[in-house]
């Protein structure tokens, strides 16, 4: 039976992925964990819960050591939007964070999980079916952290055995916890916007194709490549994984086919444009698909009919 920790356990995959692994692998052995206090009662009443700052190696390596840890999946970041505004801290916790987070895995002999993002990628990556092994030179500080872990996974995967895993996560679409100040959080408030009001005003130009995948298929991810045979591993961190890439009108669109009234227009934040711009239209998972058989359950289409099924029950 593994002993799990989750950082970031409240935060958008962090909160469903948690309630995830509690179902496969009993709740008393998934610690969930975060900054915040106050958990959601369904988190708080299904299992252990610990707040601490993962920039605190001490705090950190107490609760390994508490609950006999054998797996971290580390989801404590600061997002790609958040991260332009407040570099220092997006190095802060996406660095030092991970750095505490690895140094205690090696301690405890722990495997690690932690999502790399398309946010690695840069202006200078090909942008239309990215591959797995190209150009990563980002110029935000999002993408610098997340090119940064990758490198620092691999390091002591190679120079000390520790077991890190990675996949480079595109844009999340989920309905349970709103996600946290990215650049794709557009693809998930349409559907809100679209329930409640019947209009979205986006802050991404049309035409701005960027990789999304449904929390469903985030978090099979997470746990089919953690379940993976190592030997079948030539990749460890990150793998590229996507489920669809869409512009914020092939969204809307497929939103009109549910909800005919639905009208879209654009306030464009520049910020976020210029980050949106700088990622891959499209990247190539096949890497995943060979060494792990990777294969998303979601598109568009479905997706949608479960987003608009579920939201409406919650909003309406
Ligand atoms: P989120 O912002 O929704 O949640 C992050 C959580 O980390 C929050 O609950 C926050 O309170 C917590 N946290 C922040 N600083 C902390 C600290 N110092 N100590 C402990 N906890 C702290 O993020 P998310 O969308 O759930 O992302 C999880 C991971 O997946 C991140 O590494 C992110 O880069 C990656 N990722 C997410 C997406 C996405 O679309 N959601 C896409 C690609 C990659
Ligand atoms: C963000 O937009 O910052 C995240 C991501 C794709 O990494 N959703």
């Amino acid at each position: 039976m593994k002993r799990i920790l989750v950082t970031g356990a409240l935060g958008q995959i962090g909160s469903e992925l948690t309630m995830s692994l509690r179902e496969r692998y009993g709740n008393d052995n998934v610690i969930a964990s975060d900054l915040k206090t106050q958990p959601n009662g369904k988190l708080l009443d299904s299992g252990p819960f610990e707040s601490f700052d993962c920039t605190n190696a001490d705090a950190l390596s107490a609760i390994v050591r508490k609950y006999k840890i054998e797996t971290i999946y580390h989801l404590a970041a600061i997002l790609s939007a958040v991260a332009e505004n407040n570099p220092g801290l997006a190095w802060n916790v996406n660095i030092n964070g991970l750095y505490n987070v690895l140094e205690v895995a090696r301690e405890f002999d722990c495997a690690v999980f932690i999502p790399s993002s398309i946010g690695a990628f840069g202006p200078s990556t090909p942008v239309d079916n990215t591959p797995q092994d190209t150009i990563q030179r980002p110029n935000t500080m999002y993408g610098v952290t997340k090119v940064t872990g990758e490198l620092l996974c691999d390091y002591y995967y190679k120079r000390f055995g520790v077991d890190t895993r990675g996949v480079r996560y595109p844009g999340i679409i989920s309905n349970e916890t709103l996600p946290g100040g990215g650049t794709t959080d557009y693809a998930v408030e349409i559907y809100y916007e679209a329930i409640k009001n019947k209009h979205y005003t986006c802050n991404l130009p049309a035409g701005t194709f960027l990789d999304m995948m449904y929390m469903p298929d985030a978090i099979k991810a997470a746990t089919d490549l953690m379940e993976a045979d190592p030997a079948k591993l030539i990749h460890r961190n990150a793998f590229n994984v996507t489920a669809m890439s869409i512009d914020p009108e092939l969204l809307a669109a497929e939103i009109s086919k549910h909800i005919p009234e639905f009208t879209i227009d654009y306030d464009i934040d520049p910020v976020k444009a210029e980050i949106a711009a700088s990622w891959p239209n499209s990247i190539d998972d096949l890497a995943a698909r060979k060494q792990w058989n990777w294969k998303p359950d979601y598109n568009l289409a479905t997706m949608t009919k479960d987003m608009i099924e579920i939201l409406s029950k919650k909003l309406l």
